[in-house]
């Protein structure tokens, strides 16, 4: 029986040393050590040895299963190491594509926007969001008591100070600056004190001026003609509105068929088959006398539109603030 013990002691140990497996492992801990494991069936038949050798025997078997369940313990806090990275990882497993990232949609139809006018000559500038009230409002023909100028409307950042509410004082700067002929698109951020379900504080503009001798409310109509089909499409009905603008005159906002409905009447268009995408009009007199142009030798057009609108209908998108909460799951899909 003492052969027996000792054969069993070094065959365990054994064929511990080649088990990282825990499951494997614990088959082997309960053949070994388990209730009708070898060792308690030892201790049975230690009970029906001769009785004077039972207390030697007795003592090889404490020992030996005290030996084995610390061998035992040992080889789990072994595979408790290194099983799980042998396990879990998969060396031929593709990697993970790095995320790619891209212009925001706003800034992409933005460049789509004075790309087409950039084609038909124009040239794009820039200018300060901070603005004089006089670009802002003064030289545009807007009166100290307009209410566009009301405090509910602009960011005030002293008396004669604000946060251009539009883009326009960009193009009074450059007349300002030089004789015609101009041929300019002003893009950038604009800012009004007002927020909705159609509104944010700070949106994007683009406005366009064209000054020169002898430009007719034809040329008007032709360049946003142009700029309509390149930008919608060249089968996209449209019509010119009379309308009213402080700093043109006559005034015409432009509209295209609705491009949910296709003009038959709908929640988009509010039931008149049409959605306004631009005001526009002939420049006012006395802009171009602010600006030290003579109204009787220059004449020229204008226009504003807004870009996030334009962008919600391009891409028939019903909520403006998607554009603001910069959800990848929305901005991905540009
Ligand atoms: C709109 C309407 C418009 C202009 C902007 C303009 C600029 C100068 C002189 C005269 Cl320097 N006019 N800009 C003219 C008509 C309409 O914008 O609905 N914008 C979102």
């Amino acid at each position: 029986m003492e052969k027996e013990i000792d054969i069993l002691l070094q065959e365990t140990l054994e064929r511990l040393e080649t088990i990282d497996d825990a499951k494997e492992l614990e088959r082997l801990r309960i053949e070994v050590l388990g209730r009708k494991g070898t060792i308690p069936r030892l201790f049975k038949q230690l009970g029906e040895s001769h009785a004077h050798e039972r207390p030697a025997l007795g003592k090889i078997l404490n020992k030996t299963r005290a030996h084995l369940e610390n061998a035992f313990r040992e080889a789990e806090s072994r595979t408790k190491s290194f099983a799980p990275q042998i396990s879990t990882l998969d060396v031929s497993l593709p990697g993970r594509m790095p995320y790619l990232g891209h212009l925001h949609p706003i800034t992409q139809v933005g460049s789509e926007i004075t790309e087409i006018f950039q084609r038909l000559g124009f040239e794009v500038v820039e200018g300060p969001d901070v603005e004089l009230d006089y670009y802002n409002f003064e030289a545009l023909n807007i009166p100290k008591d307009h209410p566009a100028r009301d405090m509910q409307d602009t960011f005030y950042i002293t008396d004669n100070v604000v946060l251009r509410t539009h883009t326009s004082p960009i193009q009074v700067r450059v007349m300002e600056k030089q004789p015609p002929p101009v041929r300019i698109i002003a893009p950038g951020k604009a800012y009004r004190c007002d927020s909705d379900m159609t509104h944010t504080p700070m949106f994007h503009q683009v406005e366009g001026l064209m000054v020169d001798r002898d430009v007719s409310f034809a040329d008007l109509k032709g360049v946003l003609t142009i700029f309509v089909h390149q930008m919608f499409g060249q089968d996209v009905d449209l019509r010119f509105r009379p309308s009213f603008f402080p700093f043109t005159e006559p005034s015409a906002e432009v509209d295209i068929l609705c491009v949910m409905c296709r003009g038959e009447g709908c929640r988009v268009c509010s039931e008149t088959g049409w959605l306004e995408i631009l005001g526009s009009g002939m420049v006012d007199p006395e802009v171009f006398k602010m600006v030290g142009y003579d109204p009787e030798e220059i004449t020229g057009f204008a226009f504003g539109m807004g870009i996030e609108r334009i962008a919600m209908l391009k891409y028939g998108i019903n909520d403006l603030r998607l554009f603001f909460e910069n959800d990848l799951r929305f901005l991905e899909q540009f």
